[in-house]
């Protein structure tokens, strides 16, 4: 019997479908490492995006589908009303829908399961794949979506999955694969910054230093280390919300005196990068943005982000007007950064090796987390 996975490959070779982007979700991380093997693969920054880049293809004669999780259509839904519906032009999403079957993450849930009355809202016609042998709904429904230049969400239940999410892509993932992007990185990445800490290193480094600050931590597996390495009443961990880590502590910050450090992601800014043009602005001397780096999206399975070949965070957050930046990449340089006393906004571009600590589930409320940060401001 084939897997669910050749079957869909499959099914989209044999409607002339080419141009896959793809957003990942932990979990359809195995598919997703097939898709990129199988067809020009589009990795994107933010779901919206790949709406963009899929009008292009059609516009340009081809196929395009995309994947993508439930959260993400969230990201998705003006480009698809007022570009690729209104301009007729057909697009397969395969939607890894969260909040429905087996989840772990409260915060998915309000979104996964009102999935299908938002797209039905939007008026987007969507199929249920609850079983492998739903494939054969796929193969129903996508020469005339095509054909007909329609927009075609298909739900895939994290239980079509389950035989196959066993295995562990390990840290470097997708970025050992691609040879090409480890060459680009080679070539970009000097000596004096080679990083030598992975995202639980650098926590462990700088959880000294966050004694009395509120702390906003990027969602996924940093909340859970820093859980676990340093728990304090002023954290804020984030569940969901892929991208607010820096938007939340500039809120913080500008509403509040207290000192506010961030823990952000590299896929997370690259999600939501304009932000950090509204926090240089504002420019708030209470608040420091920590931009852990480790070239991937390290809590869904290590795909590589773009800091890998063409993206340097640091120029980024210059570029966008903050002027007090620092790179790290070892134990004495994120100490001096972390201590360094400044007037300004502070950006540290921590470098980081991939990987995860082996950490379970934060064992605390989300409402809780919420009333003790808010006491914690308030005092
Ligand atoms: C809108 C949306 N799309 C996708 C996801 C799935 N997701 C959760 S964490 C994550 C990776 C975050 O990467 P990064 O900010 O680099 O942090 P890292 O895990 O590498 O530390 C992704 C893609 C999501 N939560 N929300």
């Amino acid at each position: 019997m084939r897997s669910f996975e050749d079957r869909l490959i499959g099914i989209l070779k044999t409607n002339s479908v080419d141009f896959m982007s793809t957003f990942p979700c932990d979990r359809i991380k195995f598919l997703l490492e097939r898709v990129k093997k199988e067809f020009f693969h589009i990795p994107l920054t933010r779901e919206e995006e790949g709406v963009g880049i899929a009008a292009g293809i059609a516009l340009a004669g081809k196929r395009p589908a995309m994947f993508v999780q439930s959260s993400g259509i969230g990201n998705m839904i003006t480009a698809l009303l007022s570009l690729t519906g209104f301009y007729e032009l057909p697009l397969a999403i395969f939607v890894s829908q969260r909040g429905i079957y087996k989840e772990g993450i409260a915060a998915q849930i309000p979104m996964g399961e009102r999935l299908p009355e938002i797209l039905k809202g939007a008026g987007i016609a969507c199929s249920t794949i609850s079983t492998a042998d739903d494939v054969s709904i796929m193969e129903y429904k996508l020469p005339g979506m095509y054909k007909q230049n329609k927009i075609h969400a298909f739900l895939l239940s994290p239980a079509v999955f389950e035989t196959t999410n066993t295995r562990d892509l390990g840290p470097w993932a997708g970025l050992q694969r691609d040879e090409t992007r480890q060459q680009g990185m080679d070539e970009r990445i000097n000596h004096q910054y080679s990083p030598k800490l992975t995202r639980y290193d650098i926590l462990n480094t700088i959880a000294p230093h966050l004694d009395s600050k509120v702390i906003v931590c990027n969602l996924g597996i940093p909340s859970k280390e820093l859980f676990e390495i340093k728990h304090q009443p002023s954290n804020f961990y984030m569940l969901g919300s892929m991208g607010m880590a820096t938007p939340i502590g500039l809120g913080i910050s500008l509403a509040s005196d207290k000192e506010v450090v961030v823990i952000d992601g590299d896929g997370s800014i690259l999600m939501n990068p304009g932000t950090l043009a509204t926090t240089a602005h504002f420019n708030p001397s209470n608040l420091t943005i920590c931009a852990i780096d480790n070239r991937s999206y390290g809590s869904t399975g290590g795909q590589p982000t773009l800091t890998g070949s063409c993206v340097d965070l640091a120029m980024l957050a210059k570029g966008f007007g903050i002027g007090n930046v620092l790179k790290a990449a070892d134990k004495k340089q994120l100490i001096d950064a972390i201590k360094k006393p400044t007037e300004n906004l502070k950006f540290i571009h921590a470098l980081a090796l991939p990987g995860n600590a082996k950490v379970s589930n934060i064992p605390l409320h989300y409402l809780d987390v919420k009333k003790q940060v808010m006491k914690f401001i308030k005092k």
